[in-house]
């Protein structure tokens, strides 16, 4: 069964461990490239308008921030990487920020990368999902916007996405999403469903 998202509150922002909440729910959190549509996605699959920020500028989602669903899930919205320019102590701090969020949340179950359908999976993709194995965290790949192409370009992403992806093994789900017309989010809601009780 979906999960049913009856109520999803902002806790707080945070840039490093002490600023956290406490770590007693299941976590799940959404990264990818800047732009890529994760902010949309946490607000679709909590049919919340505004809950998380969202913008046509790359780079609006500058601090992790922390919501809490139903009282008993956590969702993590974190900044994306990799938008053209970005200037190198930015570039730091982004790091700084998301390996000491990796390397001291110990209720991860689970993240979420979304990747712009019509980009296809990057370098810089690739590289948060090895990182991801090598914290053991399982990735669910999100090919967003996915209202921009055809029904049979989306099923040729999602094939050549998996091919291309067959080597990481702590990828369980590939699937398509929009925030637009609601394409995945049902399955969405299946996987954190399914998810959830592994902490
Ligand atoms: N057509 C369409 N546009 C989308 C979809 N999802 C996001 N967008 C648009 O893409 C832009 C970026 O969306 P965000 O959700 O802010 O992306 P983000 O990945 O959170 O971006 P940063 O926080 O800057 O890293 C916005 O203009 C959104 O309206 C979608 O499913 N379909
Ligand atoms: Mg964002």
């Amino acid at each position: 069964m979906p999960l049913n998202i009856k109520k999803s509150d902002f806790v707080k922002s945070a840039t490093k461990p002490s600023q956290y909440p406490e770590d007693i729910f299941p976590e799940f959190f959404f990264a990818g490239k800047s732009n890529a549509g994760k902010s949309s996605m946490l607000n679709k699959i909590c049919n919340r308008r505004k809950l998380a920020i969202t913008s046509k500028t790359p780079g609006r989602t500058q601090l992790i921030n922390f919501f809490l669903i139903n009282n008993d899930i956590s969702f993590v919205d974190i900044p994306g990487y990799g938008f053209a320019n970005t200037p190198k102590n930015v570039k730091r701090s982004w790091e700084t920020m998301v390996m000491s969020y990796l390397e001291h949340r110990k209720n991860i179950v689970s993240m979420f990368i979304a990747v712009d359908i019509r980009r296809g999976v990057g370098r810089l993709d690739e590289a948060m999902l090895e990182l991801c194995e090598n914290f053991n965290i399982n990735a669910n790949i999100i090919m967003t916007k996915s209202d921009k192409v055809s029904n049979s370009e989306k099923a040729k992403t999602k094939i050549t996405t998996k091919n291309m992806l067959s080597d990481y093994k702590n990828i369980s789900n590939i699937q398509t999403f929009s925030a637009k017309n609601g394409d995945g989010v049902d399955n969405a809601l299946r996987i954190i469903e399914n998810t959830k009780i592994k902490i």
